[in-house]
């Protein structure tokens, strides 16, 4: 059984209170770093833990907060991106809904470490009920003397504000996110700048994940040390993961890093195995932004060792091989699903989703999912499949944002993992998926 270091509480009755909280060792960072640490000592801690963004892309996280630019007379901000939209993803939502005292404790910590003095978690703004949980845990913080002025005698104030989104996936990105917050459309900006050091109204700011900064507490009571001890190589600490898909226990798992993906999937104490007792296709491991991977690749590297759930175990061998950890949005197709209709339906999103612009993401994901549809509805033909490895080509890295990498990654690496099943639908159009049909090649 691996260890619980965020969700070892997380089935108490009440700890979405604060007195339960505390009474469970709830604040302890809060009082360890204000009372008998100076900030850069909390940031030297989390540098020295290895924690790495859980967001998606596994940028080291004490390295991010010594970058903020300490510009005179500019206030500086930590924003907690609690957008989380990623398909498959819904490990944020768990962690805000059960445990929203571990988020604000955090997010105090995490402000002193950073010398903010006023915070905002950016929060989906579909979760309404989840930001109604905050409101009320960061008002019981306001009265126990946890934010406000003068926090626990040590001279340390903080305000700490919740702002929800308008409903775009886009606002996720960070500087659509920091766009959105000053109160405009949430467009990407370019960068550089990173938001260390032009961020909110200009200033510097850090933007780190709900669970990256849920993180922070147990690194800062513990120490960097013990943080360090769990894990594989660079890939330190537990990760939350969301698992979705054909598998007989969908829900959220906290996993020390290098786990075996094999054992994630099939042992009882995670996903349980495939349902109905049919065979496992593919799986997409990090959230829909990532490359897919057939059943023999993302049980094995390159090098046919065990891959383990690691930022490197994942990536080995590159996008031909394999493919990213990213928000651990941990998706498991069965034998019967279809690839085709499975890309299609993420082009669609994508295409939605993109903010317009740049011309290769705004019309290259226009065209995919067009494409993409054809094939699917049985109008294809065999140069269309080269087509789509094509525009997925010209899109990525040729955009502002990382949307547009997220958009073609999936459907180059559908084609280049299972390109029969295109290729058989262009053969086969009598046999097109009707909408809500269920695929079965046989
Ligand atoms: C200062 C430098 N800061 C990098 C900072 C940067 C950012 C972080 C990572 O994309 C990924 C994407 C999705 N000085 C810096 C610096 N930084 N160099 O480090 O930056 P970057 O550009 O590598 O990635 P990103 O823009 O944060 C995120 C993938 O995540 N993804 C998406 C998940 C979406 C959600 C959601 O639902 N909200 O989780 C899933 O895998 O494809 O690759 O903070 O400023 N020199
Ligand atoms: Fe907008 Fe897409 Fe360009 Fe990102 S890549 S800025 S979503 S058009």
């Amino acid at each position: 059984m691996g260890r619980k270091l965020l969700t070892e509480h997380i089935n108490v009755e009440g700890i979405q209170t604060f007195d339960v909280y505390r009474k469970h060792g709830g604040y302890a960072s809060v009082e360890k770093a204000l009372k008998t640490m100076t900030p850069e000592e909390v940031v030297e801690e989390v540098k020295a833990s290895g924690l790495r963004g859980r967001g998606g892309a596994g940028f080291p996280t004490g390295m991010k907060w010594s970058f903020l630019a300490k510009p005179e007379g500019k206030p500086r901000y930590l924003v907690c991106n609690a957008d989380e939209s990623e398909p498959g993803t819904f490990k944020d939502r768990y962690l805000m809904e059960k445990l929203p005292h571990l988020l604000i404790e955090g997010m105090i910590t995490s402000s002193f470490a950073l010398g903010a003095r006023t915070s905002y978690i950016y929060i989906r703004g579909e979760l309404l009920y989840v930001l109604r949980i905050l409101e009320k845990a960061i008002a019981e913080a306001y009265a126990n003397g946890f934010l406000g002025e003068n926090i626990l005698g040590s001279g340390y104030s903080l305000d700490l504000h919740v702002h929800p989104g308008g409903g775009a996936y886009i606002c996720g990105e960070e500087t659509a996110l920091l766009e959105s917050l000053e109160g405009k459309r949430g467009n990407p900006r370019n960068k550089p700048p990173f938001p260390a050091v032009w961020g909110l109204y200009g200033c510097p700011t850090v933007v780190n994940n709900v669970e990256s900064i849920a993180t922070v507490p147990w690194i800062v009571t513990n120490g960097a040390a013990e943080y360090a001890k769990i894990g594989v190589g660079r890939s330190t600490g537990t990760k939350l993961i969301s698992a979705g898909g054909n598998i007989n226990k969908p829900g959220v798992y906290e996993i020390e890093l290098g786990v075996p993906v094999e054992e994630f999937i099939y042992s009882d104490e995670y996903c349980g195995g495939i349902w109905k007792g049919r065979d496992m296709k593919a799986v997409i491991a990090g959230g829909s932004s990532v490359p897919i991977l057939p059943k023999e690749l993302i049980l094995k590297t390159a090098a046919g060792e065990d891959r383990l759930m690691t930022y490197e175990s994942l990536s080995d061998g590159g996008f031909a091989t394999g493919t990213m950890l990213g928000s651990g949005g941990f998706f498991v197709m069965d034998d019967q699903t279809c690839i085709v209709r499975h890309t299609w339906t993420l082009a669609r999103f994508y295409h939605h989703e993109s903010c317009g612009q740049c011309s290769p993401c705004r019309e290259g994901t226009g065209w995919m999912e067009k494409v993409l549809h054809r094939i699917e509805y049985g109008h294809g033909q065999m140069h269309d499949i080269d087509l789509l490895v094509s525009v997925a080509k010209q899109i990525e890295g040729n955009t502002i944002c990382p949307l547009g990498d997220a958009a073609a990654w999936p459907v180059a690496a559908a084609i280049r993992h299972f390109r029969d099943e295109f290729e058989w639908h262009v053969k086969h159009p009598e046999r097109a998926t009707a909408p809500g049909a269920v695929y079965n090649k046989a």
